[in-house]
């Protein structure tokens, strides 16, 4: 059985300017915590690979220390990691990638996708599909040469992407980067892994187009190690014949209680 972890919008590097600063700092490290607790859960699961839709980092303006505590925090797991930028961190020609490139901070086992990419990972017989966000904005479906692109036979396959399904808000949401909600039949996936909506959704019942993402803390008062919170990673396996299973998991430990007087 196939076994992948699919997880989005870490956002790291948030600033958390609406709480206390002493709350401010604490949010942030929980962050990295978070992310650490994620990759050991991917160790401990033995699976295949974890996908990251998206949103890794919350600016194209992080600090040097921010990266590479990052990139740090995904020791845990060997990988293949596979990860793309979403509209926060979209791969610009100068932005937090690039950067992070320079900094030589880019582990090995990581599979960062810049442009439109497939990234076959034989191993596992996972190929992945990646349509990554080059700009904040796009009007276009960047998902949309995932329907012709032959992928090898009795592999899964897997797309991951970053946006707005169409037609599931309401239409005065201004929703970029629009993602069709039929993409994962018309381009034959085994699973669609997306991010954006900071939440966890299941878009098709009878297959497998998902947002995944962590919850976002706005500007409320917190309270320590109350169940729930901060909603950072959902699991999906697959069997040998497409049968997809998935289980969510909420490994986070702040949530907000009321808003700032
Ligand atoms: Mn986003």
């Amino acid at each position: 059985m196939t076994k992948f972890l699919h997880t989005a919008d870490w956002q790291i590097g948030r600033l958390y300017g609406s709480f206390d600063p002493d709350d401010a700092v604490t949010l942030a490290d929980a962050r990295f915590a978070a992310i650490e607790r994620l990759a050991r859960l991917a160790a401990e699961e033995r699976v295949d690979a974890v996908l990251v839709a998206g949103d890794v980092f919350d600016a194209q303006t992080v600090s040097a220390r921010t990266i590479r505590r990052l990139f740090n925090a995904l020791e845990p797991y060997p990988g293949p990691w596979v990860m793309i930028p979403g509209n926060h961190d979209a791969a610009l020609a100068e932005g937090v990638w690039s950067y992070a490139k320079r900094l030589d901070a880019l582990p090995a086992n990581l599979h960062l996708a810049l442009e439109p990419q497939v990234f076959e990972l034989p191993e596992q017989r996972i190929v992945v599909l990646c349509a990554p966000l080059t700009q904040r904005h796009t009007y276009g479906d960047l998902t949309d040469w995932f329907d012709a692109r032959e992928t090898p036979l009795g592999w899964l396959r897997v797309g991951v992407s970053h946006g707005a399904v169409q037609g599931l808000l309401s239409e005065d949401i201004d929703s970029a980067n629009p993602i069709a909600p039929d993409r994962a039949q018309r381009a034959r996936l085994d699973y669609l892994a997306l991010g954006d909506w900071h939440g966890t959704k299941r878009i098709r019942s009878h297959l497998v187009q998902r947002h995944a993402g962590a919850r976002s803390l706005q500007g409320q008062r917190l309270r320590a190690g109350a169940p729930g919170g901060d909603r950072s990673a959902g699991r999906a396996a697959a069997s040998p014949r497409r049968r997809i299973a998935i289980a969510a998991r909420w490994r986070g430990g702040w949530r907000c209680t009321s808003d700032r007087p």
